[in-house]
């Protein structure tokens, strides 16, 4: 017999909400509680003056990762010499010349921030928003404020993979905040109230050593877990930001509910923890293990994009 799956309202019930918390218009969430003390926290985390970016190449010739039934970002020219070649350039005096492109992509086509109003349940977005504002695009929670304030504080990386002695999670494969906190206490970090938690699995990296029909086929990410616990330990802890190297920041369909992606729900929406997906962690992951700084500065600004639902980025590490 088929399992009904409860719908994600009905999984969440009860737990922790920040809707109103900051206020009935607020549309940035828990980075609120990305003060200016925090910020100078994460510069204090700052030992060796070494720099990482965490996005995704856009337009990689091997295919870029993103959520099945999108389609990766297409850059075009427009302008180049071959039109100058044909007569075709615009003619300037002195005899410039340039190049123009164009993309056309997914604002979840590539490393990026959602929106808090991205996803949403019983009509309802973040902090209480009616559904209906998001026809036609954004009119709340939309990802701009988000870019507007941009996102500054103390990160720790939690590298999950290496902790279960992978190079990769497999298909599927849970973990929960006590796995966490074990692979942290392993790294000898601490994961600290209000810090930009960011997770590594392997997932993201494999996928340019991967065949694509492999990748997507029966798609189901590794990740996060939901359980109460788990969504009442980030609201504990005010975590601001969770930034995975997965394409959807948990594991695809939770494997107790049967429900798709109900973390989105219990951390996005209801308590606004900004969500950074498809990070590319490897690089970074690598350096840490290597000089044991696991903590740093974390510092992202994504794209400006009125009424969008999510906006590309390039975060920024300095350890
Ligand atoms: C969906 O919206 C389905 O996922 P994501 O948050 O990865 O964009």
């Amino acid at each position: 017999m088929e399992k009904t799956v409860p719908g994600i309202g009905e999984i969440t019930k009860g737990l922790p909400k920040n809707w109103g918390r900051w206020g009935a218009e607020d549309e940035v969430g828990s980075l609120n509680f990305l003060t200016q003390a925090e910020v100078l926290r994460g510069i204090a985390s700052v030992k060796q003056g070494k720099t990482f970016t965490l996005q995704v190449q856009m337009g990689n010739p091997k295919g870029d990762p993103v959520w099945p039934g999108r389609n990766q970002a297409q850059r075009m020219n427009v302008l180049d010499e071959g039109h100058f070649l044909c007569g075709k350039g615009p003619a300037f005096p002195g005899g410039l010349h340039y190049a123009d492109d164009v993309m056309f992509m997914y604002l979840q086509g590539s490393t990026q921030y959602d929106a808090l109003g991205h996803v949403w349940c019983d009509e309802k977005l973040y902090n209480g928003f009616d559904a209906n504002t998001t026809i036609g695009g954004m009119a709340k929670a939309s990802v701009l404020p988000i870019a507007e304030r941009g996102i500054v504080g103390r990160g720790v990386l939690i590298d999950m993979a290496r902790y279960r002695g992978k190079t990769v999670l497999d298909p599927g494969e849970t973990f929960t905040h006590e796995d966490l906190l074990a692979a942290a206490k392993k790294q000898g970090v601490s994961i600290e109230k209000h810090d930009v938690l960011v997770i590594r699995t392997g997932w993201i990296g494999s996928f340019y050593d991967r065949d694509r029909v492999e990748f997507y086929k029966n798609f189901v990410e590794p990740g996060l877990t939901f359980s109460p616990e788990l969504v009442k330990w980030f609201h504990q802890m005010e975590i601001p930001n969770l930034v995975t190297d997965t394409i959807a920041n948990e594991v695809t369909v939770d494997p107790v509910s049967g429900a798709a992606l109900p973390l989105h729900i219990a951390l996005m929406s209801n308590l606004g923890v900004t969500f950074t997906e498809i990070a590319l962690l490897d690089p970074l992951a690598e350096d840490c293990a290597k000089d044991g700084q696991w903590s740093f500065l974390y510092v992202a600004a994504p794209l400006k994009v009125v009424n969008g639902s999510g906006a590309p980025v390039n975060p920024v590490v300095v350890k």
